[in-house]
């Protein structure tokens, strides 16, 4: 192997490791994302953690779906950042100022102003799952929570096909880069080199850069005044959902959201079914997995077959070379040959066959594009939460080889115990935090 030097944990060590992250970045309340750069609970990170959880301990994995849920919004959304009590992050709550401006957002917890993918559904399948393997109390507790929280997610989805489908294709969109959860990837460089942050942005000062071990491993000073003046936008408006749609200067219908939005309604419509909900709501989700399933499928690059972001602002089409570009296997209804041709390109020389890669897992740009960036963050690096998605997605959808390929790969990139947010394709190096809760949880997954 070229990278023979890199330490490898077997099996047991690396899933003591991957339990030892989840206890020591535990409040009691909240797994925090990682322990210095990420003190808080993000929402999709969130959902990554319970499934960890649920192979642990199915209590703790239910407490913290209720959690996340006591900073659910009155009107659905489901907020990117539930804050804890501490520190040591920008923008805080004093920043976002939710609860002060905006009459849905509760007055605590403290949230952040905006969404991240929905990939919650699949959490509660997860600890469904892992209650009713155990017996007695675990499969009471999974139960009890799936007829509580059932209605909560509906009205998550709900929200999202409401709000954030402003064409009616189903193309679901998000008004901050963040949204997306890969905050930089060149997917947003065209619609953020729009956005122009105003003479009146509130002055501030990071917290993030002092965190990782080298400041290019993180989103430019220039890249945060974008960021940071869409919040403003935002809390001048209340934070009110339409109105954020209509006055943003940035509005995009990210492809790779709208495969998770589809991908949930119908995990979540197979939950309801097999808990009596209402007939209605579960059509109703069915309906919506299959309209943004064909979204996603209508924004296919003609001579890629790659899927594409539309920017709704510039309206104009973002052909990025990038992991979203894979949307559709998250989300089905392929034709049989499209599916082999756009699984060809994903194991091809241009992605997870490329042969400078360490481990042949997705990295977020295609090494043999210009814009493939090895150590910045979402421009190249491999992530592991988004390998264990598309993973776990390919097994529901039938792509058990790609699957399993992908599942091995990945752990060999990781099984260097630190389990970093992001991973160098060309060196294996860990980059970013380390003891990110969300490597840990797919792990430990991976590994039960
Ligand atoms: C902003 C927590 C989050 C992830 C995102 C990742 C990063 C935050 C940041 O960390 O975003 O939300 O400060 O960079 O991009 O996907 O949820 O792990």
């Amino acid at each position: 192997t070229p990278h023979p030097q890199r330490p490898r944990l077997g099996s047991i060590a690396l899933a003591s490791g991957a339990a030892w992250v989840l206890a020591g970045n535990d409040t009691g309340t909240m797994v925090t994302a990682s322990p210095r750069l990420y003190p808080h609970m993000w929402s999709w990170d969130s959902a990554f953690i319970m499934v960890g959880l649920a192979q642990l301990d199915v209590d703790r994995a239910c407490r913290e779906m209720e959690t996340l849920l006591s900073g659910q919004w009155e009107d659905g959304m489901i907020p990117h950042i539930v804050f804890s009590d501490e520190d040591g992050y920008f923008p805080g709550p004093d920043r976002w100022q939710t609860a002060v401006v905006c009459e849905h957002a509760p007055a605590r917890p403290h949230t952040s102003g905006i969404c991240q993918p929905p990939v919650h559904a699949i959490a509660l399948r997860k600890i469904v799952d892992a209650g009713r393997r155990r017996s007695g109390a675990d499969r009471r507790r999974a139960e009890a929570l799936l007829r509580s929280t059932w209605p909560r997610l509906f009205a998550w989805q709900r929200w999202l096909a409401t709000y954030r489908d402003p064409l009616g294709t189903g193309l679901i969109a998000v008004t901050h880069g963040w949204e997306s959860g890969m905050d930089n990837s060149p997917r947003w460089d065209s619609p953020y080199a729009a956005v122009q942050p105003g003479d009146d942005l509130p002055p501030y000062v990071r917290q993030d850069l002092d965190k990782v071990c080298e400041a290019d491993e993180r989103p430019t000073d220039e890249e945060y005044d974008r960021y940071l003046w869409l919040i403003e936008e935002m809390r001048r408006v209340g934070y009110r959902a339409d109105e954020v749609v209509r006055i943003g200067s940035f509005l995009v219908g990210d492809v790779f959201l709208t495969a998770l939005f589809a991908l949930s309604c119908d995990v979540l419509a197979d939950l309801g079914e097999e808990s009596g909900q209402d007939p209605e709501k579960i059509a109703q989700l069915r309906r919506w997995a299959a309209r943004s399933r064909t979204a996603v499928l209508d924004t296919r690059d003609p001579e890629t077959g790659l899927a594409r972001d539309y920017d709704m602002r510039a309206h104009k089409w973002i052909a990025a070379p990038t992991i979203a570009g894979f949307a559709p296997l998250l989300s089905g209804g392929l034709a049989p040959q499209d599916q082999a041709a756009l699984l060809a390109t994903l194991e091809g020389p241009d992605w997870m066959g490329h042969p400078d890669l360490v481990a042949a897992t997705p990295p977020t740009v295609s090494p043999s594009s210009p814009q493939f960036m090895p150590k910045q963050y979402w421009r190249g690096p491999q992530w592991p939460v988004i390998s264990w998605l598309f993973s776990w997605a390919m097994r529901r959808n039938g792509l058990h080889d790609t699957a399993a390929r992908i599942r091995e790969e990945t752990l060999r990139l990781v099984s260097d115990g630190t389990f970093a947010e992001y991973y160098h394709p060309l060196t294996g190096a860990p980059l970013g935090s380390r003891s990110q809760s969300w490597t840990a949880a797919v792990v430990l997954d991976w590994l039960y």
